[in-house]
């Protein structure tokens, strides 16, 4: 039997094999597509293929709808086997080292025979990489770094929030309408807002447990059942997350609550906390040390602060990195909200390598509540994404303006770009380009494994540059795929505070990049944060919500967020060069 996540890694590992063998990337991204689709797809795909309802998912033709069929009936599928005797596997798995590209990936296995893992290590180790063309001394321990992480990441799976939280509040939400349930959250380090997420922990009161764990076990989305049983039932989903249940007395509800959100280090310390109040804490109630054994139950998490004599601490800063402290002070910071944002700063349209027209993302815009938006497309050394020339650039101006005109003031719409930043550190655009933009973010996009002194400054030339407004995804990485840069943070917080330059929290889960700590250091030393979507789709503009959490988790306040603020108010900052430069 095989399960949507199997389809979806042999569809991208096709993927890989076709970018190998230097194919047409239009095929190359139809699969990686299919795959992220598949991936994230709630149902399990045999279900959705016995109602023939393949190719209504989405990014799914009708040339890949029959491989998955092929796949379900037959568990296996002719076009891979072929690929695969061309392109061995190892060479498709060396592609995953960081620094290692397809043209890399052939040229290790055409050129020096490579074709596993272990053989690249050993070349690397022995010096013989650095032979290869383009290589050296540098390149060869950064795929020795790479080859690390690659190994570290098999041996500890996780998955994405982004894939993690929806799934969670799914299966909660159908949880939630069976009879007799009365209440139900999601714990763990989803309610924490984590990045990455090891297993979904979900809490629920019922009447009758029973029912509940039949509903949940056999669940469309469930692969595999690990457990079942009164109080605590686990599976393993189509995707590959698995999922703790747990039915949990009411009276009891504030110490379970507590106890299964975490972090385990926020738990020790409040432990010990209430050891130092005669009082023992576990996840049933608090216990009097007194030799009584008389127990306080506590039926919300408010109580259980209230007992250890703190205020509520909001679950995203429950990490054990001084919230006990700040709560006992009183100085918890009043954390962003969703509700906070006004703006959405980064955003791809059909200019570019987005799917929607500037006018659709406005309309999207402002149906999630946005009062100001900045279109921003690629620029030209993006050419895989089909960045704008300067031509291009200027004739997206007047379409930018005309929509804005038409929103008849209920959203703004304000031009910009998502500017490359060389890989010699030069910028995309010319200062005069730049200049009759409203905002400009600057990225990185390529060479982001330069060696950390060249990179750095790299990105210091942008932060210091003073059209550039935000840079976006500071670090480059790519949760559980790619790296962050090897960057001096300190100096790129540094910079960004004496030059104006906000730094981004990329809201794509597949970044949150600002991370957290990142983050509050870069907002406790005076640096603006912007927390944007980068959406490519109209849907896309909802991540903003793991952007916040990420927010949060950095412990900001809607005031250190450059896009909570009114227009008019924005507008002041944009113009904080003016008196500089006359
Ligand atoms: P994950 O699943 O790795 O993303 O992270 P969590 O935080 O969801 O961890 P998980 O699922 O193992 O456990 C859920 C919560 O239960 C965890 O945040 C704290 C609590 N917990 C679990 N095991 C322990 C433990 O051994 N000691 C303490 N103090 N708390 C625990
Ligand atoms: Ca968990
Ligand atoms: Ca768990
Ligand atoms: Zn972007």
């Amino acid at each position: 039997m095989i399960t949507n996540r199997q389809i979806a890694d042999l569809f991208d590992t096709i993927a890989d094999m076709l970018e190998i063998k230097g194919e047409n990337i239009h095929r190359v991204l139809a699969y990686r597509r299919a795959a992220e689709s598949i991936r994230d797809f709630p149902r399990d795909l045999r279900v959705v293929a016995a109602e023939g309802g393949l190719a209504e998912l989405p990014s799914i033709g009708k040339v890949i709808a029959e491989k998955i069929e092929e796949l379900l009936e037959t568990g296996k599928l002719d076009f891979y086997e072929r690929l695969s005797a061309e392109v061995p596997p190892g060479v498709v798995e060396i592609l995953h080292v960081g620094g290692v590209g397809p043209k890399k990936a052939k040229m290790f296995w055409q050129d020096a025979g490579i074709t596993t893992l272990d053989q690249l290590e050993t070349a690397a180790r022995s010096g013989s990489l650095r032979t290869l063309p383009g290589m050296g001394a540098k390149s060869e321990a950064a795929i020795l770094a790479g080859i690390e992480s690659l190994r570290a990441r098999a041996a500890n799976p996780r998955q994405r929030l982004g894939v993690a939280l929806p799934a969670a509040e799914s299966i909660l939400a159908l949880l939630l309408a069976l009879p007799g349930m009365t209440d139900g959250t999601i714990a763990g380090s989803i309610r924490r807002g984590r990045p990455t997420i090891g297993d979904v922990d979900l809490l629920v009161m019922a009447a009758d447990s029973a029912p509940v764990m039949d509903a949940f076990v056999h669940m469309d989305s469930v692969g595999r059942i690990l457990g079942h049983g009164p109080s605590k039932s686990s599976v393993e989903l189509v995707n590959g997350l698995q999922v703790d249940l747990r039915v949990l007395p009411a009276e009891r509800w504030g110490t379970a609550l507590c106890y299964f959100t975490g972090s385990k280090d926020h738990n020790v310390s409040l432990r010990q906390r209430a050891l130092d109040r005669g009082l023992s804490l576990s996840e049933h109630a608090f216990t009097l040390q007194d030799g009584s054994g008389n127990e306080i139950l506590c039926a919300s998490e408010d109580e259980v602060y209230q007992h250890l004599g703190l205020p509520f601490i909001p679950p995203e800063l429950r990490e054990d990195m001084g919230e006990i402290e700040a709560a006992e002070a009183g100085r918890l910071p009043e954390l962003i909200k969703l509700d906070d944002i006004r703006a959405d700063l980064h955003m791809h349209t059909t200019w570019s390598d987005g799917t929607a027209s500037i006018r659709e993302m406005a309309l999207a815009a402002k149906t999630r509540g946005r009062r100001y938006i900045v279109i921003t497309d690629h620029s030209p050394s993006s050419a895989i994404a089909n960045g704008l020339s300067i031509e291009r650039l200027l004739a997206q101006h007047d379409e930018v303006r005309q929509v804005d005109a038409e929103m008849n003031g209920e959203i703004r719409v304000l031009h910009g770009t998502e500017m490359d930043i060389r890989a010699d550190g030069t910028l995309d655009f010319p200062d005069e380009v730049l200049e009759r933009l409203d905002f400009v973010v600057a990225s990185l996009h390529a060479s982001l494994r330069q060696p950390r002194e060249q990179i750095t400054v790299r990105l210091l030339n942008a932060i210091r540059n003073p059209h550039v407004d935000v840079i976006g995804h500071p670090r480059g990485q790519l949760i559980l795929e790619r790296d962050p840069a090897d960057l001096d943070m300190d100096a790129v917080i540094a910079a960004a505070a004496e030059h104006q330059t906000a730094l981004e929290i990329n809201a794509n889960p597949a970044r949150l990049d600002l991370e957290a700590p990142l983050a509050r250091l870069a907002a406790g030393r005076g640096v603006l944060i912007t927390i944007d979507t980068d959406a490519h789709a109209e849907y896309e503009m909802d991540n903003m919500r793991y952007g916040v959490l990420t927010a949060r988790r950095a412990w900001l306040t809607a005031s250190q967020v450059l896009n909570t603020w009114p227009f008019e108010q924005f507008e002041r900052w944009l113009h904080r060069h003016d008196a500089e430069r006359r």
